[in-house]
């Protein structure tokens, strides 16, 4: 790599299917990085290099591409847009210098835009906005820019101002220096004279531009109150000065399919993008101390091993050097699937550092003594909403199962892998169908290990409506040694959420001292299964009164004789069958809202309220209950309703009797299963 040569890095993000993946290949190809442009249909680009991307022509992680162009080497993170990979996407932008927010020029589709705003905007990362698909546009350009400001908290201002649309389009004008291009296949925009009948929408559009810009810059304010025409340079250096700070967003547009805008767009990034420096900055980064490198991707390949692309913060990495306690095993830059040893690479480069193995996505790495000097920001892990419940098919697999989503977990922050022995199944969690879809795709082209998937299990328990007096008594006569044991319980029905309790009520010695904790364990360990074929919960034992052998009686006689009072006793007390309940916040764009009601309540939930979302304008939060049995694909359908912005939080809140009819479908089911 060249060190010499200043960097720029870029993360190009936006709703699946605008054209990010068709554009990073059209910035390679007029680059002349390849020779060739490969298309998203012919499975060849160099952004959706990986099996499960080329099959399903659609980026499923972060793929990195380097070029040179005006003097500067970018680096270029092709994110997947799909909702469901969007902690690839977040934790990729950690480490970038400008996200390029890639949309089609369609009004309705806006909103999809809105959460990677937000996000962007929490973490100040400075983006500006590409309309691609310009070629099929059928709205006018200022209802574009309409809808964009509808979505951002920033104000929107245009770069670029279209002439002609769709099939007539022509080219663009560039507001900052008043000047319009025409585009021209296989080559830059002519530069053209400004059609006489875009001036007006010229000047005004302009004007919303330079005053935006006044709000933050007090001289160029002073010029636009004494309608003075501020120098270009100034304009330009404003324009600079508030994306670098995530002050402004500003619209660029094009073509990439046919080259179109490209070639302008890179240069307009070569001017614009600010450099690492202004963001390392911004994260409070003090400029001199030990190297830093913070890990934005984890890839598992199945020759090369683990490779860790990295963001170089500040100092040097080289290859064979210690870095947070592991030794560099090879310093590449990444062209999609290709890797080129560098040897060494600094501040300011975004590279991949190869067998660092216990290095994780997210982590700051570090060869310095001591905790680190300052605390980078890392993408959250995002709360699971979609689960499938996984058995390994070859029952020899169990353990190599495990060492496999381990691995999965570690490319992939957003899995999470839960065991659970209770209900025979462990617990795959990610962000949606597809997501884990492709996970398991993953584990059975890279580990080879096929693995069924079936809804999770939900995790029923029964309890009792009644209370009764039941008695027990468990007498074997057999050679030498007999067994005898006699209890009298009392049983009753305890509160939701109280769980179990024994209570020893016996006088005088009916039931021997040392035996009363067997008592107890035995009633806990029938109540794992009661009646209905589920743990019991919320029920008190009382044991009254009973007898002993002074020879026979030993624990374990008297945990039977408790178990054969327990299952005379409880189907006398009305069993009946209890679900959890969720605490469940969706969030969705307030157009979207009633119909997400409607689900809640078709899912046998209940809704306790509904307000604006806190930061999110023009959303709303639902708060609601629902039954865990009724959430596997809650996520599904929330976004079908709300094209895929809708999203949910949750967590357990309490235990609830089923209602009857549905509680005896379960019951045998479960006898079915059991
Ligand atoms: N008409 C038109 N189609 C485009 C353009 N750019 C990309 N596409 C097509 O849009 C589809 C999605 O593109 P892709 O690059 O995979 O989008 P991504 O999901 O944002 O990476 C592909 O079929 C592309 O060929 C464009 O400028 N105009
Ligand atoms: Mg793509």
């Amino acid at each position: 790599m060249d060190a010499a040569s200043p960097k720029r890095n870029v993360a190009l993000v936006g709703p699946n299917g605008a054209g990010k993946t068709t554009l990073l290949e059209s910035m390679l190809f007029v680059t002349g990085t390849i020779p060739r442009k490969g298309r998203v249909m012919d499975k060849n680009t160099v952004g959706d290099a990986s099996p499960e991307a080329r099959e399903r022509q659609m980026s499923t992680e972060v793929t990195a591409a380097w070029f040179r162009t005006g003097g500067l080497e970018f680096t270029v993170l092709d994110c997947p847009g799909s909702v469901e990979f969007v902690q690839e996407t977040r934790a990729a932008l950690m480490g970038v210098d400008l996200a390029v927010v890639v949309v089609e020029p369609v009004l309705e589709r806006m909103i999809t835009v809105a959460p990677l705003f937000h996000f962007l905007d929490s973490h100040a990362i400075p983006h500006l906005v590409f309309i691609n698909k310009m070629d099929r546009s059928e709205v006018r350009y200022r209802d574009l820019l309409d809808a964009l400001r509808k979505v951002s908290a920033r104000p929107v201002i245009p770069h670029q101002y279209a002439i002609g649309r769709g099939d007539s389009l022509v080219g663009y004008i560039d507001l900052p220096t008043e000047q319009a291009y025409a585009y021209k296949k296989g080559g830059p925009s002519d530069r053209i004279p400004l059609p006489e009948e875009y001036r007006e929408r010229e000047q005004a559009a302009r004007r919303a531009l330079l005053e935006t810009l006044a709000d933050f810059d007090d001289d160029l304010l002073e010029k636009l109150l004494e309608d003075q025409e501020p120098p270009t340079e100034q304009v330009l250096a404003d324009l600079r000065k508030t994306l670098g700070a995530d002050q402004v967003v500003p619209v660029f547009m094009g073509v990439a399919e046919q080259d179109m805008g490209v070639r302008r767009f890179l240069e307009a990034l070569v001017a614009e993008t600010p450099e690492p420096a202004v963001r390392a900055a911004a994260l409070g980064i003090p400029e001199n101390g030990a190297t830093l490198a913070q890990v934005l991707k984890t890839y598992h390949l199945p020759h090369a091993g683990k490779l860790s692309l990295v963001r170089i913060w500040r100092g040097q990495v080289k290859d064979g050097m210690q870095l947070a306690g592991m030794r560099v095993g090879g310093v590449y830059r990444l062209l999609g699937q290709q890797q080129e040893p560098v040897g060494e690479a600094g501040a300011g480069s975004i590279v991949a550092l190869a067998r660092m193995d216990e290095a994780r996505t997210g982590q700051v790495l570090s060869n310095g003594a001591g905790p680190l000097d300052v605390q980078l920001p890392t993408a959250a892990p995002l709360p699971p909403l979609f689960a499938y419940g996984l058995t390994a098919v070859n029952r020899n697999d169990e353990v190599k199962l495990s060492a496999a989503l381990a691995k999965l977990v570690d490319e992939d922050p957003s899995l999470k892998v839960e065991p659970d022995p209770e209900m025979h199944q462990t617990l795959l969690w990610g962000q949606g169908e597809m997501h884990l879809k492709v996970a398991l795709d993953r584990m059975r082209t890279k580990y080879h290990i096929p693995v069924e998937t079936h809804a999770p299990r939900t995790p029923y328990r029964e309890t009792i409506r009644k209370s009764t007096d039941a008695h027990g008594r468990h007498k074997k006569q057999s050679g030498g040694h007999g067994q005898f044991g006699d209890v009298k319980i009392h049983i009753d029905p305890l509160p939701r959420g109280t769980g179990f309790r024994f209570e020893n009520r016996v006088v005088g010695g009916a039931v021997p001292k040392q035996f009363i904790p067997a008592v107890e364990e035995g009633a806990r360990e029938y109540l794992a299964k009661g009646p209905l074929g589920f743990p019991v919960v919320d029920v008190q034992v009382t044991l009254n009164d009973g007898q002993y052998h002074s020879v026979d009686s030993n624990e374990l006689s008297f945990k039977m004789a408790v178990a054969l009072a327990l299952k005379e006793g409880l189907p006398k007390c009305q069993p009946v069958l209890l679900e959890p309940i969720l605490a469940v916040t969706i969030s969705v764009p307030a157009d979207y809202t009633s119909r997400a009601l409607q689900l809640v309540t078709q899912r046998r939930g209940q809704i306790l309220g509904y307000e604006g979302k806190e930061g999110w304008p023009g959303w709303d939060a639902i708060r609601a209950q629902i039954p865990q049995g009724e959430m596997h694909d809650l996520i599904v359908s929330l976004r079908s309703l709300s094209q895929g912005t809708g999203f949910f939080e949750w967590t357990f809140d309490h235990l609830q009797e089923v209602p009857d009819r549905l509680a005896q479908t379960i019951v045998e089911q479960h006898r079915e299963h059991a």
